[in-house]
């Protein structure tokens, strides 16, 4: 009998510059929660150890986009790095027109304030929090129309990002299309646990969408890890590049917004991007109330350069493998302990279920919330709350949403991380796990209106 030789992958990277870790004590960490009220969001970095808090803006950049930040062309206007980063969108993208923002939530405020009107739908494969709130604020209401097994912690199905074309088609003739604004696609979907969408099921909204005269516009934030995904489960796309999926994708949608601080590897920075010219025109002229100048938006020359060059090394297959690898790494390790996590496990993080690690506390109690505190105890990881806290309040009747997700995400910043801090991260999760009867659940103290989980503050009971 041949034994299989077991071929490893690794990082297609070397480390070349190093940012000093702080290490505290428990005593010390015990009085940094009770002053951030158990919130992971209002702790200061230089007291946590391992930031998963998220992927966003945490990414290391490459020599390549270093070299890029000497390049920046700060002019007011007409700056060489928009266009180099608009013929990047539309190489990688396909999309025509760019419009740069600040962050993802300024592309979703402009396209918001375009296209919805008061009393409209817009139905998405499960809520992201910033989207949600600016199509709410521009009088619209969100409709959760992802399948049913995305709910679902234990299903393993291996799209759970899925629309149910049922659910969406529904809801049309419920309203009549001309009260859907657009539908709102995710890639990855990130409340779900960072779970992809098929290119079937893209195809298949885009038909539908056409026969009714609907937009689609892409949250296409992390469309680069669904790329990966779709690559290695869905059947006919093995041999395809990340490059030439990730074209496909985009290619069934209208437009797209983007939070380059995600798949695009930098620190800041998003955009909006178009192929309708009417739309682009009314955005192009938006962004200067909101943002700054059509060709900078909120941004310095050299962020600009930076997401270029962030996309070219960000569909390098070799990049997204070891990406997600990481990722999974942990995730096997927790599975094979018997930690509750969604399966599969997602692209950019790993999603402890809380309803399942504590069943002894409500959610009106806030589980995921005290789980990450008691993460952050143990050890100075910053985790997140992903549940109760993060869904918020019915805007019409004032309640908690109760979402059937209750989950704490431990996020992967890109090419930050060892596997000796994956290893401390598995290690200090057991030994929660090893004493979670005695864990006790949060009562909320203070709850500011809007995206209540950034600055809630709470106590323990
Ligand atoms: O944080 P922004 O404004 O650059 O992007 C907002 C945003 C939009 N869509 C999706 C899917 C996101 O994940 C997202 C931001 N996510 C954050 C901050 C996160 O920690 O996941």
């Amino acid at each position: 009998m041949s034994v299989q030789k077991r071929r490893s992958w690794a990082e297609p990277f070397k480390i070349k510059m190093v940012e000093p870790l702080k290490m505290t004590t428990r005593k010390e960490r015990e009085l940094a929660l009770i002053e951030a009220g158990y919130n992971t969001f209002l702790l200061k970095s230089e007291d946590v150890y391992i930031d998963l808090l998220t992927d966003s803006g945490t990414n290391a950049m490459s020599e390549n986009q270093w070299a890029g930040l000497m390049l920046g062309d700060e002019a007011y206007a007409g700056s060489k790095n928009y266009y180099h980063l608009e013929e990047a969108v539309q190489k990688y993208y396909g999309y025509k027109y760019l419009i740069p923002t600040h962050q993802g939530r300024g592309a979703e405020h402009l396209i918001s304030k375009i296209l919805i009107k008061n009393g409209d739908f817009i139905p998405g494969n499960m809520y992201f929090t910033t989207t949600r709130l600016h199509q709410e604020l521009a009088g619209g209401t969100f409709v959760d129309v992802i399948i049913d097994e995305a709910h679902d912690t234990t299903s393993e199905h291996h799209f759970k990002g899925n629309i149910d074309l049922q659910k969406l088609e529904d809801l049309i003739k419920r309203v009549g299309a001309e009260k859907v604004s657009y539908v709102s696609v995710a890639a990855t979907v990130n409340m779900a646990g960072g779970q992809p969408i098929s290119m079937k099921n893209l195809k298949q909204v885009r038909e539908l969408t056409h026969r009714y005269g609907i937009k689609i516009i892409f949250d296409m934030t992390r469309a680069i890890e669904n790329s990966y995904f779709i690559k290695v489960r869905e059947e006919g796309y093995q041999n395809g590049t990340i490059a030439e999926i990730l074209l496909e994708m985009c290619s069934y949608t209208d437009g797209a917004t983007m939070s380059a601080k995600k798949d695009l590897l930098v620190n800041i920075g998003g955009f909006l991007a178009l192929n309708d010219f009417e739309i682009f025109e009314e955005a192009r002229n938006l962004v200067v109330v909101y943002e700054g100048l059509h060709t900078y938006g909120g941004l310095a020359g050299r962020d600009m350069e930076a997401m270029a060059r962030g996309l070219e090394e960000a569909v390098q297959f070799d990049h997204i493998r070891a990406r997600i690898g990481q990722v999974e790494y942990v995730g096997n390790k927790l599975l094979d302990n018997n930690i509750p996590i969604v399966k599969p496990i997602g692209g950019h993080a790993i999603f402890i279920d809380a309803k399942r690690f504590f069943p002894h506390i409500p959610q009106i109690e806030f589980p995921a919330q005290a789980l990450a505190s008691e993460i952050y105890l143990d050890s100075g990881i910053r985790t997140m709350e992903r549940g109760i806290v993060s869904a918020g309040r019915n805007k019409d009747t004032g309640d908690h949403y109760y979402p059937k997700l209750e989950l704490v995400r431990i996020t992967f910043p890109r090419r930050v991380y060892t596997q000796a801090h994956c290893d401390i991260t598995v290690e200090t999760i057991l030994e929660v796990f090893d004493h979670r009867e005695k864990i006790k659940g949060l009562k909320m103290i203070y709850e500011p209106k809007y995206l209540r989980f950034f600055q809630a503050r709470f106590e323990r009971l």
